[in-house]
């Protein structure tokens, strides 16, 4: 359903009758209707005159007219909330431009002209984070996707592509650092105090790759020798109180950088790179040319308030923003319903990269469970859409797990089919091909086509078609082997009702239980909808393993019995297929506990004897190290189990699974208790042991707190205590809080309000501080989220603190879904609240209540309620319009 914006105004309602027109619904933007701009602006002038509430904008855009577009003598250049204060053509005031809408439309006699367009803008009242911005006290951009045009008027699209030389003039005290893209070509003093700089970037880009930033910052500075023996000055920039933390973040960029040229022969192409910090950011960091703008939390990283999850995402983040250089600025994309071009490859490369860095199959089953438990719901439901969508409203809608993650296995799949050496000859003609241009994924699948050799004419699909395919797999014994039956069938999504069978690569072996020999690998490619394959195998009953690595992002359905997938789970040679095993026996368990089915299916105790002693093996293997142990340890997460059923209930699913850990825990309580004695004793250095070490010591209490309550709270009290100590690590700090946090015990509010006093001056901590307390199983987590929303330290103007406690408690699965629909009451109100402060942060905590049709029918009206609610305020941003419409469609 769409919410159509026609106000209603009953008859003779005087107070009615003036209220101002509402606006109109946003218009639905369609993939099909690209057409290239009309003019070209190979090069652009922007003249800043900065101060925090005023700042002036003169932009010189050399305009001419482009020979493959219809010829038009109308310059649409699109603006958001700006007036023109001037327009010059040539030099010469033009007064017969009008406003359409937002946009300037100036229509020009002749083929190639000059324009001059003076606006002012006030950066400290954009609270949306889109443009030009005041945060903290300095000025910084965020271009991407549509935020240019709240700086000038442009043709803000990503398929106009232009040079940029920048002047920057402001008041030397309040801004002494001037930094924008490319390399710095001047810089001095002017009258009154002020002083200027001047950069200029060769490189042709998209106006969603500008950026300034202007303020009182450190830097850190290094520098990097490419493969060419060019030099790159890097500088990485912070707020004073933040000095001493970037050591990991320019590790990490130089790391980044010698892989992507060893690894995909791609090599830096300027002189400096600069990166700088601002603690207000929507998102997590951008790309913009030689000037990547950060969220503090991807760069800033101490043992003291980092934990080693927080030291991976700075990795991560600073890979992927770096390899944008090439996969997204180098070449970009012709229009943002291509954003998976960039973004699912950048997420391959980066995720590559992480593999390289660290432990291989950790990284590749962290990266799974983010799909299955964010991009699997969002496939299965109303805001369902396909790497490559047909349609939207507003584009910022459309950075999602789907664009991103299944973008990359997308491309992953092609990786696998290709073997890596095939696949770096498509990427490198990809590079070469379109280097310089703005591209489609058509253009990078026809590389791949070219390139590595591969035929996907059928794989095409995966970037039409939304929605996880389903994929049955029977195994049946026959003469000299084994017969697989394989189908797959995809889930009707919205807007699409029929769908396609598309080509799935499975890498596959079979074991044999009875003597406990491993099977060679293999790829088979299932393409039909149903397909048989007879494979060789000596021995009876061989026990499948499938979509090893998570070879295609599918969901599987084998009929393995329960020794079966203990036999995976413990023995199998491939890291994710014993993840998995584990994960589908835990998962049976638990469904069948769910719906209240008999037990005896799934063995002695309903599975859970099964369980414990597969726990009990993974304790005790000697074969992998602690980081793959807690891999192994955890659990299937409550949102991936709810996905397992067509409607469930949240209740009941909190309740199974924390009675089978408390069972677990009471099980196994001295087992967990020697792992968290032996990981104690390991260093607090930051190798993979002691990594390793502080993964499983907070699983192990996480258990332990389930079984035996009293005596987790203890270690846990201890842990935090111990961390606290010089040297002590923030990870067990956290770890040991996390813990404490859900239990009833007198350290709990000694230790919340040490972590507070310890912290308070550390906004990323003080983040932390809210989210455990908003993700903890206490059950009060619900009357805690609601205090803490008045906590003087809680704002929704700061992106990161308003995510710190909603959609840490959008997570907490049983407080969000307290039966009363409180908790999604809370998220209404907040979606209402920050709307018109910050709409596409307001946005994102839509989905969660979009989710409706899959929950038990009493929580399902409660929190379509809410959506309707939201959806009747008056004056809603197009994000959250966008959202809401779909949600209860
Ligand atoms: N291209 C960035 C993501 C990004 C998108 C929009 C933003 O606006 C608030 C910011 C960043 C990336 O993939 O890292
Ligand atoms: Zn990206």
């Amino acid at each position: 359903m769409d919410i159509a914006r026609t106000p209603s105004t009953p008859d003779g309602n005087p107070h009615l009758a003036d209220a101002p027109p509402l606006p109109p619904t946003p218009p639905m933007i369609l993939r099909e209707d690209y057409r290239p701009f009309g003019w070209l602006v190979p090069n652009v002038r922007l003249d800043f005159t900065l101060g925090l509430a005023e700042t002036t904008v003169r932009a010189d855009l050399q305009v001419a007219r482009n020979p493959a577009a219809d010829s038009t003598p109308v310059l649409r250049l699109n603006g958001d909330g700006l007036n023109p204060l001037e327009v010059l053509v040539d030099g010469a005031v033009m007064n017969s431009w009008v406003m359409e809408g937002p946009d300037l439309l100036v229509t020009l006699p002749d083929d190639a002209h000059t324009v001059t367009i003076t606006t002012r803008i006030d950066p400290a009242a954009n609270s949306q984070l889109m443009g030009l911005y005041a945060s903290g006290g300095m000025l910084c951009t965020q271009c991407e996707a549509e935020g240019f045009r709240r700086i000038t008027f442009f043709p803000d699209r990503p398929d106009v592509l232009s040079t940029y030389r920048v002047r920057m003039t402001g008041p030397r005290a309040d801004f002494p650092v001037l930094l924008s893209n490319g390399d710095l070509v001047g810089s001095g003093d002017g009258a009154d105090g002020t002083h200027w700089a001047e950069w200029h970037d060769p490189w042709p880009k998209p106006s969603y790759l500008f950026a300034l930033v202007a303020g009182d910052l450190m830097v850190q500075r290094d520098s990097f020798t490419t493969m060419n023996g060019r030099e790159v000055d890097l500088g990485i920039y912070v707020r004073a109180e933040d000095e001493g933390r970037t050591d990991h973040a320019m590790q990490s960029l130089k790391r980044s950088m010698k892989w992507d040229e060893e690894v995909f022969g791609r090599e830096y192409d300027l002189g400096i790179f600069n990166i700088v910090a601002v603690s207000d950011f929507n998102m997590g960091a951008m790309e913009n040319k030689g000037l990547n703008v950060f969220n503090t939390k991807y760069v800033l990283a101490d043992p003291d308030t980092a934990t080693d999850g927080d030291y991976d995402a700075v990795e991560g983040v600073i890979a992927h923003e770096y390899f944008h250089n090439w996969s997204g600025n180098r070449i970009t994309c012709r229009d943002w319903f291509q954003l998976s071009l960039k973004e699912g490859f950048t997420v391959l490369r980066d995720q590559l990269f992480s593999q390289d860095m660290g432990s291989a199959p950790v990284k590749r089953i962290e990266d799974v469970r983010v799909l299955r438990s964010v991009q699997f719901p969002e496939d299965s439901g109303p805001l369902s859409h396909p790497i490559r969508p047909d349609s939207f409203r507003e584009i910022s809608n459309f950075y999602t797990a789907t664009v991103y993650n299944k973008g990359a296995e997308v491309i992953r799949m092609m990786r696998t089919m290709a073997g890596p050496e095939r696949f770096r000859a498509g990427c490198d003609l990809y590079f070469q091909r379109h280097d310089g241009e703005a591209a489609t994924c058509e253009d990078f699948v026809r590389a791949m086509e070219d390139g590595a050799g591969l035929d996907l004419r059928q794989f095409r699909r995966w970037y039409s078609q939304a929605g996880t395919p389903q994929v049955r797999v029977a195994v049946a014994s026959v003469e000299g082997g084994v017969e697989l039956t394989l189908s797959q069938t995809t889930p009707a999504t919205p807007g699409q009702e029929g769908k396609q069978a598309v080509p799935i690569p499975l890498k596959l072996a079979l074991h044999d239980r009875a003597t406990g020999t491993l099977g060679e690998e293999t790829l088979l490619m299932l393409t039909g909808a149903e397909q048989r394959v007879t494979l060789p195998h000596d021995g009876d009953a061989p026990v499948l393993s499938v979509n090893r690595g998570f070879s295609a992002p599918v969901v599987i359905r084998r009929d393995l019995a329960p020794d079966d997938l203990v036999f995976l789970a413990a023995r199998d040679d491939d890291p994710f297929a014993r993840y998995e095993a584990m994960q589908d026996l835990v998962v049976g368990h638990l469904l069948s506990a769910v719906r209240g089915e008999a037990p005896e299916k799934w063995g002695a105790e309903g599975g859970r004897a099964a369980i414990r002693d597969v726990l009990a093996t993974v304790l005790a293997d000697d074969g992998i190290d602690d980081l793959m142990r807690g891999e192994l340890l955890i659990l299937p997460g409550e949102t991936y189990l709810a996905e397992q059923l067509p409607v469930a209930d949240p209740g009941r699913i909190h309740t199974a699974r924390e009675a089978l850990k408390g069972w677990l825990g009471q099980a196994l309580e001295g087992e967990f208790l020697a792992l968290h004695h032996r990981a104690s004793r390991v260093g607090n250095g930051f190798d993979a042991e002691a990594k390793g070490a502080r993964k499983v010591k907070t699983q192990a209490l996480v258990f332990l707190a389930a079984g035996n309550p009293g005596l987790a709270a203890e270690l846990a009290t201890a842990q935090y205590d111990a961390s606290c100590e010089p040297g002590g690590t923030m990870t067990d700090r956290q770890g040991g809080l996390l813990v404490l946090a859900g239990l009833d015990s007198p350290a709990r509010t000694a230790r919340l309000l040490d972590f507070y006093n310890r912290h308070q001056d550390n906004p990323l901590v003080i983040d932390k501080w809210f989210s455990l307390q908003a993700q903890s199983l206490h059950r009060n987590a619900l009357a805690h989220v609601q205090a803490l929303a008045q906590h003087p330290d809680f704002t929704l103007r700061n992106p990161n603190r308003a995510r710190s406690l909603f959609m840490a408690f959008v997570g907490n699965a049983n407080a969000f879904h307290a039966p009363g629909g409180e908790g999604y009451r809370m998220i209404a109100d907040t979606v209402l609240a920050l709307d018109p402060l910050n709409p596409q942060t307001a946005a994102r905590f839509v989905p969660p209540l979009g989710r409706w049709r899959r929950i038990e029918p009493g929580r399902a009206a409660l929190m379509r309620e809410q959506l309707e609610r939201i959806a009747a305020a008056p004056r809603l941003s197009r994000d959250t319009f966008e959202q809401v419409s779909r949600s209860l469609g």
